[in-house]
């Protein structure tokens, strides 16, 4: 594509060194996507997403802090079990790995710069291509890191979080850190180090672990208790890691219940948060949850992020959205207002997000073949977003719905219920409250008259 005038290592100058000055990926898509307000016809413009407007106390760019992932949005095909990649990219057609790797890069940051979007996501082996050497491969992730880090500088966009593919190459079939062979544990072992130090280098406000292979397919063949002493292991090495290099970044475990395995040991919020309380690690890595995955447990979304914020363990989240006909993870863009806004208030009332952020780990569907199609589903979901902030910021100022839950459940203010609470009162005392106080009155919980509510704002 003639893009390589834009290394690092070669002595271009300041203005071939300007992915902007090239021919551009998304030649039909502005500089910058620019806010025209909810009556704007232009469906290359944002309704809702205005980046500066204030919601409360912060911008909606500082509330929504949207982040894009490179491996659907800039390495995805389309392909399916079914059948061939339908979406051919530009980006993605030289012969050599490394020459394609820094076109997607180029792609990738023209992209998110005309979208204003301030963060991006990345897994190691999306960046830079798996060589033949473990050696070779850390080589290639290194140049790319270096070249990422120009991007960076050039465009002033921020990575939310850095991960290892640890799942995609056979040699991970029965697992990574997981896996009854400790050869392959060390090779997964080495591959996090590696992704740390890029994401270290890059300034990453995260790291996840998504154990994509970390489950089983039968017990017939599976040591389940072994298996989660080794995962456990695997985290408290990178734990150390990450102190020993000065990583501040926090550290994620990102929940799912099965697929690629029938069995994912993180397979939702309260079995990740068993499992970091059981192995000592609580302290040290909060959920990274994911709406999609969360519909795959049988949960809903605000099911997850209230059992993550009741552990003060909320700490970032992956934007997508399931279909519920299908039984696997769809990856859909978010565009339905409810589901945002339901997201939105259990942020808000955590208090908005730290280091986390909305990463739009989200891809087209496969008839969706055009890159512009890549605009039209970020701008839907960023839009899908701004609106179910304002929404779930008007509900909270309103406050009918909080104070109905608070007023619910007024009684535990009494003596008696602070009692119980406390742990000062035993059966015998709820037994002579009872043969005082006679029958409890009956209480509607008022579900529909809530609901009402609700699609008040909407
Ligand atoms: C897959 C996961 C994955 C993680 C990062 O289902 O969502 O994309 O977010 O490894
Ligand atoms: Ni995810
Ligand atoms: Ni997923």
């Amino acid at each position: 594509m003639g893009r390589e005038a834009l290394r690092k290592d070669e002595t271009a100058s300041e203005e071939a060194r300007k992915p902007e000055s090239d021919v551009p990926y998304f030649p039909d898509l502005p500089e910058r996507v620019p806010y025209e307000g909810p009556k704007s016809k232009n469906p290359l413009s944002f309704r809702h997403y205005d980046a500066s407007q204030t919601i409360g106390n912060k911008t909606m760019a500082e509330h929504l802090r949207f982040a894009i992932c490179y491996w659907h949005t800039f390495k995805g095909t389309g392909a399916d079990p079914f059948g061939a990649p339908t979406w051919i990219r530009a980006w993605d057609t030289s012969p050599d790995p490394m020459e394609r790797a820094r076109n997607t890069m180029d792609a990738a940051f023209e992209f998110m710069s005309k979208l204003g979007v301030p963060f991006w996501c990345f897994h190691d082996r999306d960046i830079a291509p798996e060589a033949d050497s473990f050696d070779q491969s850390t080589k290639n992730l290194q140049a790319m890191v270096e070249y990422a880090e120009e991007r960076q500088w050039e465009t002033g966009i921020n990575l939310l979080w850095g991960t290892a593919n640890l799942f995609s190459h056979p040699r991970y079939q029965s697992g990574a850190a997981t896996n009854p062979d400790p050869h392959v544990f060390a090779y997964a072992a080495a591959q996090v180090r590696r992704a740390m130090d890029a994401t270290h280098t890059l300034k990453g406000q995260g790291y996840v672990f998504w154990g994509g292979r970390e489950g089983y397919d039968t017990l017939l063949n599976t040591n389940m208790k072994q298996e989660r002493e080794q995962l456990a292991r695997l985290l408290h090495m990178a734990v150390d890691y990450k102190k020993e290099i000065g990583f501040q970044g926090q550290l994620y475990i990102e929940p799912k219940p099965m697929e690629p395995t029938k069995h994912q040991y993180d397979s939702d919020a309260e079995s990740c948060l068993n499992f970091l309380r059981e192995f000592d690690l609580l302290a040290h890595l909060k959920l990274n949850l994911e709406t999609n995955h969360a519909t795959l447990a049988g949960h809903t979304m605000v099911h997850e992020l209230q059992t993550a914020r009741n552990a003060n363990a909320l700490g970032s989240i992956d934007a997508n959205m399931g279909d519920t006909l299908l039984g696997w993870d769809t990856d859909q863009f978010p565009t339905n207002i409810y589901l945002t806004t339901e997201i939105m208030l259990e942020v808000l009332r955590m208090g908005g997000f730290t280091t986390g952020g909305l990463n739009f780990d989200a891809k087209l569907r496969r008839p969706s073949s055009d890159p512009i199609d890549l605009a039209y589903a970020h701008i839907g979901a960023m839009d899908a977003f701004a609106r179910g902030l304002q929404i779930a910021h008007a509900i909270q100022q309103d406050g009918r719905l909080d104070k109905f839950v608070k007023d619910r459940y007024a009684d535990w203010k009494s003596d008696f219920g602070q009692n119980i609470l406390a742990g000062k009162a035993n059966l015998a005392d709820c037994e002579s409250y009872i043969l005082n106080s006679g029958e409890p009155t009956q209480r509607s919980g008022r579900q529909e008259m809530l609901e009402n509510l609700i699609n008040g704002f909407m």
